[in-house]
């Protein structure tokens, strides 16, 4: 899954491809590069981002996804119900839905649904996040998300663990070390870690430290979006698509020679 923040503040791509006819190039690029899905989104989730108004984020969102639709499977990373409705109206077929809210809207557009974990806000996610345990919170919040989504007539659903909503550097490696008790709900896992403040602690060699910046966390992306593949997530979010397209079918590969004995 390629990510398209059509955003001036993503806290990686944010302004790349604010501008309508660059974000639909990048979709594009992203296809050719291997994506089997886009993630088209309107709003920074980033801690401390400012909200959008519906009427922009539609503005920014419905024009791409409509361009995209026709090539590659959509998906609209949105927390809006009318943009999740629209977007599918102009042929997204994924919700994925950071705050886990918006599955009766998926129901209702026939959309396959992401819920997503996330502890708090934008805003605050990020001040001391407390679990006692966390994989099991994780794994018990998606179940009952999931199991809600279900009961409001959503056909198809995904769970992701949430790496860094509201997760501190060790929350996230613990999801990811765990991640085989998110797999065993059932469900088609998603997994976001590319770029990701984490991977920066991590290549600085300290977890309660200060990060390497966005642009020194390609390597962490890569490595983790191939141990996340590797764990039995069936996709990963990312912005390198053509390197992590790449690895993923080495982790294919490996997977079939497996079963082959
Ligand atoms: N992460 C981000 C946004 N949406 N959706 C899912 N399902 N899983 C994730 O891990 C996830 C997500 C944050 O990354 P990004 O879109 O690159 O940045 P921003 O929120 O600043 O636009």
């Amino acid at each position: 899954m390629g990510v398209l923040n059509v955003t001036p503040d993503s806290f990686f791509d944010g302004g790349r491809y604010h501008d309508r006819a660059a974000a639909i190039a990048r979709g594009r690029q992203m296809v050719t590069e291997g994506a089997d899905i886009v993630d088209v989104g309107g709003e920074s989730t980033r801690p401390g981002a400012a909200p959008v108004g519906e009427a922009e984020e539609l503005a920014r969102v419905l024009p791409v996804v409509e361009a995209l639709a026709p090539l590659v499977t959509v998906s609209i990373d949105t927390t809006k119900p009318r943009v999740a409705l629209e977007a599918v109206a102009h042929g997204a077929r994924i919700v994925n839905d950071v705050s886990s809210t918006l599955a009766h809207v998926a129901a209702e557009a026939g959309a396959v649904f992401v819920a997503m974990h996330r502890k708090g806000t934008p805003a605050t996610m990020q001040e001391d996040p407390r679990y006692d345990d966390v994989v099991a919170e994780v794994a018990e919040y998606l179940a009952s998300r999931a199991e809600q989504a279900r009961a409001l007539g959503v056909g198809e659903i995904w769970v992701d663990p949430g790496i860094g909503f509201g997760k501190t550097a060790r929350h996230n490696l613990t999801l990811l070390a765990h991640l085989e008790d998110i797999v065993a709900l059932g469900y088609p896992v998603l997994v976001g870690t590319s770029r990701k403040a984490f991977l920066g602690r991590v290549a600085a060699g300290t977890l309660d430290g200060p990060a390497l910046p966005v642009e020194e966390r390609f390597e962490g992306s890569l490595a983790s979006a191939v141990w996340a593949m590797a764990k039995g997530a069936r996709a990963v979010r990312v912005h390198d698509v053509s390197a992590t397209a790449q690895a993923a079918r080495l982790v294919a590969e490996v997977d079939l020679a497996g079963a082959l004995g």
